[in-house]
């Protein structure tokens, strides 16, 4: 070969190379989002009733945060606040959704899977929605259901449209209810009682599970839902079934797309009430239905580890786990998880719980696992789940214009270990707002009630200012308020400022 015509090719070697390595390397990402998953509910983080090998190997070879939280204390603002970088308290009627809400996410917003598709990833959502679909009364559960996950920034999507335990119980694939039958229709109510299908209300004796609060409207597989449903028997999901149906659609996302780089948002069922375990999960905890929902968690995260190994990409691929808000024991059904609690505690060392402004109401366990390029870390970084948009941005060179995301900060050192600080301050969400600034929380005052007797839970509300020092007192103990007015001031000021520049970012 001419002398010249090597050298060329040499030079379009080095030239070319880099580009088709990066190319390559680009690594996969899989938040994985459990339900209702306690800082304490994981042997990484001191559960010792309960072994998760699964998630605890995450935290092994990769960093264990301790003061990562999500931005509320349930789950739709919580997840509203990771897919769209924004707190969920500036927009109204991101509360708890009903099963027929329309879509909360404006078609257009520069999402979280919006960025990964911008940087030419193939993007999917698995699971648990929770953040309404269609627009407000024209969602036909027959027809084609949009606006949903797919004008959001999913190029596809599996999922369950609100709660296990909220109408209507189906899976939605891309924009179709899943085995639909057109001469069965369905019928969605959540105001009166459609159809002759059997309710909780009148017809307790057909329960297999019973409620302990709620939960009293239409029968599907035995248990009382909220909200009413008629019609698409042949599209109602198997409770005992749905942690084997979300795993394979995790997996087989990740086997059809694993020539490409890849987003999966997997969001489990587990372990949000009706906790209807698997018979093969069944019994395995020794702590009844919560445990074993634990333990098929634990599996189900497992299983995604197992295709990621076999396909060998678990060297590219950063796995994110995390969960949506703290944990709660009867949140509605009779299903013994306080009875057969065995001495666990689901919130670890911290006070409260699901719902609550005290710490366990949000702050939740974050693993992130990225073999080769993360070294093993236990991270004390103060960070949120609203950050994930712009760090993952960040990662992939794309930039954030002025309105987008809001709320979100690059905290990508953070996250990858390079750094062993977040964000200097967040604002936790459980109706009531309260601002963490470095080491001192500030609660404002708040009238609602302070403790919830059905899920025994300590709401956190006070009418007087409570202001707490983490580092000493992580249990919420001792509110220093009075001592310190001036620590009081500023953090009320800081929130407040937060809350009416309409950003944080
Ligand atoms: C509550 C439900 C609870 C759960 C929660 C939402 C009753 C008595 N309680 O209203 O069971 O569904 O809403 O949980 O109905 S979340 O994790 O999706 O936010
Ligand atoms: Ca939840």
């Amino acid at each position: 070969m001419n002398k010249s015509i090597i050298v060329f090719m040499q030079i379009l070697l080095l030239v070319f190379a880099p580009i088709i390595i990066f190319a390559q390397s680009k690594p996969n990402i899989i938040i994985i989002n459990a339900d209702d998953l306690g800082y304490g509910d994981l042997s990484c983080y001191g559960a010792t009733k309960i072994h998760t090998p699964n998630i605890d190997k995450l935290a092994k070879s990769g960093i264990r945060f301790t003061n990562a939280h999500s931005t509320a204390a349930t789950c739709t603002p919580s997840r509203f606040s990771l897919l769209t970088g924004q707190y969920a308290w500036r927009k109204k009627g991101t509360g708890v959704a009903p099963g027929n809400a329309a879509l909360l996410i404006e078609p257009g917003t520069t999402t979280l899977p919006a960025i990964f598709q911008r940087a030419g990833y193939y993007t999917g959502a698995v699971g648990k929605w929770h953040l309404g679909l269609g627009k407000e009364g024209q969602l036909n559960w027959n027809g084609i259901i949009t606006p949903g996950p797919l004008e959001i920034g999913f190029n596809q999507s599996f999922i369950m449209p609100a709660t296990g335990d909220r109408t209507p119980c189906v899976y939605i694939a891309n924009h179709r209810v899943v085995n639909l039958d057109t001469t069965d229709p369905i019928i969605i109510s959540y105001t009166n009682k459609i159809g002759n299908e059997p309710t909780g209300k009148d017809n307790p004796d057909l329960l297999r599970m019973k409620s302990s609060q709620g939960h009293n409207q239409t029968i599907v597989n035995g248990i009382g839902r909220i909200g009413y449903m008629s019609g698409g028997k042949s599209t109602l999901w198997k409770d005992d079934e749905m942690a084997q149906v979300l795993v394979q659609e995790a997996v087989s996302f990740i086997v059809n797309n694993q020539q490409k780089p890849f987003f999966l948002y997997f969001a489990p069922h587990d372990i949000h009430v009706p906790r209807v375990p698997n018979k093969a999960n069944v019994g395995k905890s020794g702590m009844g239905a919560r445990g074993d929902a634990i333990f098929q968690l634990d599996w189900a995260v497992g299983r995604v580890q197992k295709v990621l190994d076999s396909l060998h990409l678990t060297d590219n691929t950063i796995i994110v786990f995390t969960s949506d808000n703290g944990p709660v024991l009867d949140d509605g059904y009779e299903d013994e998880a306080v009875e057969k609690l065995n001495g666990h505690t689901p919130s670890g060392s911290l006070r409260g719980g699901k719902y609550s402004i005290f710490d366990a109401g949000t702050r939740v366990p974050f693993l992130i696992n990225y073999p080769g390029q993360i070294k093993p870390a236990i991270s004390n970084a103060l960070i949120s789940q609203v950050d994930l948009l712009a760090s993952f941005a960040s990662l992939n060179s794309q930039k954030l214009l002025v309105d987008d995301a809001v709320d979100s900060q690059n905290i990508l050192a953070a996250l990858l270990g390079k750094s062993t600080t977040g964000r200097a301050h967040l604002i936790e969400h459980a109706g009531t707002l309260a601002i963490i600034e470095k080491d001192w929380k500030y609660i404002e005052p708040s009238t609602k009630m302070r403790y919830d007797k059905f899920t025994n839970i300590e709401l956190g509300n006070d009418p007087v200012a409570q202001l707490y020092d983490l580092k000493n007192d992580i249990k919420e103990q001792y509110n220093l308020a009075e001592k310190y007015p001036e620590k009081v001031k500023a953090l009320a000021q800081l929130l407040e400022r937060i809350k009416t520049t309409g950003r944080d970012r």
